[in-house]
């Protein structure tokens, strides 16, 4: 692997997951060659069989920035993230940024998303933030999505808008900071796990605005399990923080009335 000019935090690894992508990851990675050209690149790919992970090979053998992880098969976003993670962890990476394959994240952005992340330990692209939108994303989609915001926030108290967002930029100290192993949440509940898990550390979240263009190409991987097994966990995760802060204002207020008496 050739040196690359580090940035003040580091090298950088945008990782992409891939699913069924081949009409798609030869586009994405060159956008974002053009817009963030000292990063490197990291195409994990669950053995697609529409061939996309020889087209990721492809890709790799013409751009040392550009590297592949072939995976056993199909295990969920979330398990490619992981995957993708350790791989950047272990070879030192600074900045590890989850980026999807299906044109929808403005690689474009990623310039002021690793700006903002100077100054903050996570920065989520995001659709519902003053300056951010989507683009023909279907109402039920929209709808789905700010659902699934709110609800987190009402549940886990999160102030974050697009807590679903799944266009994230990282320090590598974050990721070591808020803990992987033990992450089981596979779909869209991922992106909310790690939102969780970054705040309840008491680190530093900034959404930064973008334009969410839906898939022109290929099939998305979103289903109804997929949003179930998040309705269902944030839920529970929401019932036990919300049980453990009334079982620590009791405490509270017992122990102010024992002082008092
Ligand atoms: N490696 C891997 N990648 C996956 C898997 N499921 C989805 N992906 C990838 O994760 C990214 C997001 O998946 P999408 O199908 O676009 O899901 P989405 O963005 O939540 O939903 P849409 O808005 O409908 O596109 C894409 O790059 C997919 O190829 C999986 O099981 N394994
Ligand atoms: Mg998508």
């Amino acid at each position: 692997m050739t040196e690359r000019p580090a940035t003040e935090l580091g090298r950088i690894l945008v990782i992409v997951p891939t699913y069924n992508e081949a009409a798609n990851i030869e586009k994405t990675t060159g956008r974002l060659r053009e817009a963030v050209p000292e990063a490197d690149i990291l195409i994990a790919d669950d053995n697609s069989p529409d061939g996309t992970g020889d087209v990721a090979d492809h890709l790799a053998a013409s751009d040392d920035h550009v590297h592949v992880l072939h995976r056993r098969g199909k295990e969920g976003l979330g398990a490619a993230y992981l995957a993708g993670f350790g791989w950047g962890l272990d070879r030192g990476y600074g900045v590890l940024v989850q980026h999807d394959a299906d044109g929808s994240h403005p690689a474009e952005r990623l310039p002021a998303m690793l700006q903002a992340l100077r100054t903050a330990d996570m920065v989520k692209g995001s659709r519902w933030v003053v300056g951010g939108r989507t683009v023909n994303w279907s109402p039920l989609r929209q709808l789905i999505s700010r659902v699934g915001s709110l609800w987190s926030r009402i549940c886990l108290g999160l102030p974050i808008k697009d807590v679903t967002g799944g266009y994230n930029a990282w320090r590598a100290d974050t990721l070591r900071k808020i803990g992987l192993d033990d992450v089981a949440s596979a779909g869209y509940c991922f992106q909310i796990d790690l939102a969780w898990r970054t705040v309840k550390a008491g680190l530093r979240v900034v959404e930064v605005p973008i334009t969410f263009v839906d898939r022109e190409h290929g099939d998305s991987k979103m289903s109804q399990a997929i949003v179930v097994e998040a309705l269902i966990r944030v839920t529970l995760w929401g019932i036990a923080y919300r049980a453990g802060q009334l079982s620590g204002a009791a405490r509270r207020r017992s122990k102010t009335a024992g002082t008092g008496s």
